[in-house]
């Protein structure tokens, strides 16, 4: 450890506040393992041993958008282009219908920036969902659709933030955060909401007491500074409204998109900057891990980086998946279970406010099964291996 980490290390425990330059140290010091002990004391002072996942689905209603992220593998230009798709309000709702026998908690929503979509649809596609499910939690449109509605239709922030909580909405995610440097957000995302627009969305939003999340997209071209800066600036925002619930750092992923010849943010780099948006980001009660984004196996490992929370099941997911992800499309709630049982944590389901559903027991029980599940699993694999050996072996006669 060099000597400035062991400064950050004896600020830490006289409870001072990391600054700017201590962001870039942390960024910059070789031993990431002492990195990671740094953020996973400070997750264990707030969480204990503690780690959050919740049963959520995602639906991606439109992938037409006016702007053209270098990142995004998602978005197409026009209605008409090859690819793109809008959903009809009840092709939205049914994927909400059909879960209903073992239903989430969640639905998170995000969309492209459809010009062509009125606003009265996104209101009937809360109130729909409301309808079918009453107490489900509405995490729907980024900071970024809700500057486009705004600009749009014409409407404030709060006028918009309002006759959505009226249809039912009740928190924002975080997307759209990006990197807020601003030479580097209009080179990666020219036309769309500024930095100062999406901290704006997210103070109105937290004044009218709804609840958000915030991101920040890295392992593009931004430099340790830009993720610092952007981390401090939501620090600041935090200070002022206590709005943000949860911050995500999303990796970027390089396939079929702007910035496809980057290479792929590493495992090494992703566990730094999660233990350094814990350490930054000392208001902030959560810090997610996506595994979408980091592959469950480096989400994993994330819990002892800082990390509390695993997002959640997702179910339907394909801005990663277009963006050359590897990750499952879902994980089920036994899934998770054991991700977080194995990196030493007692898992909680929560609902999007944190709020407990239910916490598991420590006790062998549940894992036992699990474990028996699995040894099942592959029996069945090698049983089935093993016909397909003789299969083949008859067909060749060998
Ligand atoms: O806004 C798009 C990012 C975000 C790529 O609030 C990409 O709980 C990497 O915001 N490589 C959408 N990232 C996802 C998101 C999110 C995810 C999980 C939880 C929450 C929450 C929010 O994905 C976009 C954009 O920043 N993104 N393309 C890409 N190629």
């Amino acid at each position: 450890m060099l000597d400035v980490t062991c400064n950050i290390r004896d600020k830490l425990r006289r409870g001072e506040r990391l600054t700017f330059d201590d962001g870039v140290a942390l960024f910059l010091e070789p031993d990431l393992l002492a990195v990671g002990a740094l953020a996973n004391e400070a997750c264990e002072k707030r969480h204990g041993n503690f780690t959050y996942f919740n049963r959520n689905m995602r639906v991606e209603i439109t992938n037409v958008c006016v702007a053209s992220c270098l990142f995004c593998s998602f978005a197409k230009l026009e209605a008409h282009m090859p690819g793109a798709h809008t959903m009809s309000l009840e092709e939205a709702w049914r994927e909400l219908e059909v879960r209903m026998d073992d239903p989430p908690s969640e639905i998170h929503v995000v969309n492209g920036l459809h010009p062509g979509l009125p606003f009265s649809y996104y209101e009937e596609l809360l109130r729909g969902y409301k309808r079918i499910k009453p107490d489900i939690h509405l995490k729907c449109f980024t900071a970024v659709e809700i500057h486009f509605f705004a600009q749009h239709f014409g409407m404030t922030y709060q006028e918009v933030l309002v006759r959505l909580r009226d249809a039912g909405l009740d928190s924002l995610p975080g997307g759209g955060g990006e990197i807020f440097d601003e030479d580097v957000r209009s080179r990666i995302s020219a036309g769309k909401a500024t930095a100062a627009n999406y901290l704006e969305v997210h103070r109105v939003a937290h004044h009218l007491g709804m609840p958000t999340n915030a991101t920040m997209l890295y392992g593009h071209i931004e430099t340790f500074a830009h993720r610092v800066d952007h981390l401090l600036r939501l620090r600041a925002l935090q200070d002022e409204t206590k709005g943000l619930q949860a911050f995500i750092a999303l990796a970027f992923h390089p396939d079929g998109n702007g910035m496809k010849n980057l290479p792929a943010p590493t495992a090494v780099d992703d566990l730094r900057t999660i233990a350094v948006s814990r350490l930054l980001l000392d208001n902030v009660e959560h810090i997610k891990a996506y595994w979408v984004s980091l592959t469950p196996d480096v989400a994993q490992l994330a819990l002892r980086f800082g990390a509390d929370d695993l997002d959640g099941t997702v179910v339907h997911e394909t801005i990663y998946k277009n963006a050359g992800s590897h990750s499952p499309g879902a994980l089920e709630e036994g899934e998770l279970v054991r991700l977080i049982r194995e990196a030493g944590r007692i898992p909680i389901e929560r609902d999007t406010l944190y709020n407990v559903i239910r916490e598991y027991p420590r006790a062998a029980v549940p894992e036992a099964a699990l474990k028996v599940k699995d040894r099942q699993r592959a029996r069945r694999a090698l049983r089935e291996a093993s016909v397909q050996n003789a299969c083949s072996s008859k067909e060749t006669g060998s």
